[in-house]
């Protein structure tokens, strides 16, 4: 056997990379967050969930997120930390203004009540440049 392999960072580091793949490979849950294209980000909500509900961009960047409520009830976009709190009637979409968000990871939801239990929440991920590129394995919306 090679010296090399006995080494267990390179075992740990091969286990490592299996689990990134395998979580890829299992759609939605485990996906990478969706970054920006052209600067946009959208997010469509539907009966008690957002759609990614991972996103991702770097401090500075400026960031547009639209959400549109595809849904025929009434939901809200809300990062408390942000005092973000957009209320989105069927059929319409908010727009938000996501620039200047400082690095941290953020937890959006939706505020109308019972609703969150449900299952509407979500994470934005604000990360200093530059961040890890990962790769895009089905709708991600990684685009460099
Ligand atoms: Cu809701």
């Amino acid at each position: 056997m090679r010296r090399w392999m006995s080494f267990p960072l390179f075992w740990l580091l091969l286990l490592l990379l299996l689990g990134m793949i395998l979580a890829n490979g299992c759609g939605e849950g485990g996906a990478n967050p969706v970054r920006p294209v052209n600067g946009f980000i959208e997010i469509t909500v539907s009966a008690f969930e957002f759609k990614p509900d991972r996103i991702a961009m770097e401090v500075g960047q400026q960031v547009i997120l639209k959400v549109a409520n595809t849904d025929n009830a009434r939901h809200t976009f809300t990062i408390k930390d942000r005092g973000i709190g957009a209320e989105i009637f069927p059929g319409n979409s908010a727009t938000i203004d996501l620039t200047g968000t400082g690095e941290g990871t953020y937890t959006f939801y939706c505020s109308v009540p019972g609703h969150r239990e449900k299952g509407m929440e979500g994470t934005l991920f604000v990360t200093q440049r530059p961040f890890i590129p990962t790769p895009s394995s089905g709708g991600g919306g990684y685009s460099y």
